[in-house]
């Protein structure tokens, strides 16, 4: 049945299956470019089919939500869990609330997660969530009746040995502790069923950090191993939510220099650097105040460039840190005309499979976003492990296994990922990742 397994082939009959999945289709190409002559010199995964089951997910729930705005008129949106694979553990991943959510991100973001969660080498399987909701302009009021109202039916699908959301794009602390809140009541039981809670009821310390941190690591790790480092690098980092903020904080203690921040209207660029206390009053913006990032040029006499991405701005490292497909072709090429060394992906799939063959083809070190950004499912699991055991480990216990996760990630794309004196990351986590889900997969037989 599996007699031609090129990539034309393979890709040709996912998208009569999933048409118009186009994030999904992406996301498949980019593993299946790497894993596919992986399976073809290994037959026991071609004989039992497991790329073919690796890209179904093993269910998606969706459903509607109803809620009722601070005026008294009633809105509906929809509400997703795509449940991907739990062969190496309950179903894990975050929940995005942005006007974008489709079926055909959550199933990108999810089947991503697969291979990320595989990577950390914790016992997580890979799902995603999430709904149409915008949560931009809502009243704290609004929000919580939303994800309360979205709670009412993801409950029945969830728990903490069978899958276990957190937060992503437009879902925080503020959105965690309202779903934690609405489970509990609708469950009568105190479970860890989410992470990224507040510390007060079973968060873990450095959770909020992980990403970002997780991210800037990687690069430290990618550069260490070719014989570099972030100090005294200029560093160009989009989005300036969790992970962007996060991200910036540990470049800024690893040495190097963040000049530039974003979001969804446009980039700042500040020359000096965005130092400990213009990044505390970023934070503030944008999980207190929720204000836009061009108040940050107004407020410190940056400069503003509204409706751009920051990409053109001459840097050593670019770090994408906001959404998917923010980073294009001609953006690589601007990269690398500019002297950038090295990608390293704090974002899910920000860049498009052009702008990697453009970065691949001129050698900069690109740890993708499935390595890269693993840090922060890794403390999420290292959450549920404190959850279990009914303790909680101090900052610096948490801060050295996220360190030391995000090393024994990048050695393991580095040696499946190793091309003579070059390393092809994409290569390295995709195969890596692979292996362990797909050796589970093999041991349970059809099943
Ligand atoms: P946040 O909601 O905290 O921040 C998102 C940032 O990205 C904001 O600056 C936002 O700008 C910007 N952004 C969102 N959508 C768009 C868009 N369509 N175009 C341009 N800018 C956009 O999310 P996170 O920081 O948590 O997530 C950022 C990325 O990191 C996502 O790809 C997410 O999947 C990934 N990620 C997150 C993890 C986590 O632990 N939170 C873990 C691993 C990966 P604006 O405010 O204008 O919308
Ligand atoms: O993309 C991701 O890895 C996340 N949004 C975090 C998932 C998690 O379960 O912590």
């Amino acid at each position: 049945m599996y007699d031609d397994l090129s990539l034309e082939h393979f890709m040709s009959g996912l998208k009569k299956r999933t048409p118009g999945e186009k994030e999904f289709h992406q996301a498949v190409y980019e593993v299946a470019e790497s894993v596919i002559p992986f399976i073809l010199e290994h037959t026991r995964y071609r004989q039992a089919g497991i790329i073919q089951r690796m890209t179904e997910p093993d269910r998606t729930i969706i459903f509607r939500v109803n809620w009722e705005d601070d005026e008294g008129h009633i809105r509906v949106n929809r509400g997703y869990r795509v449940q991907f694979n739990n062969s190496i553990g309950p179903y894990k991943g975050g929940i995005r609330f942005h006007p974008s959510v489709n079926l055909s991100i959550l199933k990108f973001l999810g089947f991503e997660q697969t291979f990320k969660n595989s990577l950390t080498t914790l016992p997580m399987g890979a799902g995603k969530g999430g709904s149409d909701f915008n949560p931009k302009g809502k009243s704290d009021r609004e929000v919580m009746r939303f994800c309360q109202a979205f709670m009412t039916e993801l409950f029945h699908h969830i728990g903490p040995n069978t899958d276990v959301p957190a937060g992503d794009i437009g879902v925080g602390a503020r959105e965690i502790s309202y779903m934690f809140g609405q489970y509990k009541r609708l469950r009568h039981e105190f479970t860890g069923v989410l992470t990224g809670k507040a510390i007060e009821f079973g968060g873990s310390l450095i959770r909020t950090e992980a990403t970002g941190y997780g991210n800037a690591y990687f690069m430290e790790n990618m550069l260490n191993h070719h014989n570099d480092s972030i100090k005294g690098k200029t560093c160009v980092v989009s989005g300036s939510g969790n992970v962007a903020t996060y991200c910036t904080e540990k470049i800024n203690h690893l040495g190097g220099k963040v000049v530039t921040l974003s979001d969804s209207s446009g980039f700042i660029y500040d020359k000096d650097g965005i130092d400990a206390e213009k990044l505390a009053w970023v934070i503030n913006l944008k999980t207190v105040k929720r204000g836009r990032i061009s108040e940050y040029a107004k407020h410190f006499g940056a400069e503003y460039h509204k409706g751009k991405r920051p990409w053109g701005v001459p840097c050593d490292l670019a770090f994408p840190c906001a959404t998917q497909n923010e980073l294009g072709e001609d953006d690589a090429k601007t990269l690398v005309a500019n002297g950038c060394k090295a990608v390293s992906e704090g974002a899910n799939m920000p860049t498009t499979v052009e702008a990697i063959h453009v970065l691949l083809e001129n050698k900069l070190l690109y740890g993708p976003g499935k390595a890269a950004n693993a840090g922060g499912v890794a403390v999420s699991g290292l959450e549920m492990t404190q959850n279990s055991i009914r303790m909680a480990w101090t900052s610096e216990e948490l801060e050295q296994k996220l360190k030391d996760i995000m090393q024994n990630i990048h050695n393991n794309c580095a040696k499946w990922g190793k091309e003579g004196d070059f390393t092809n990351y994409v290569k390295g986590a995709n195969i890596a990742g692979f292996i362990k889900v797909a050796d589970a997969m093999l041991a349970y037989g059809v099943a």
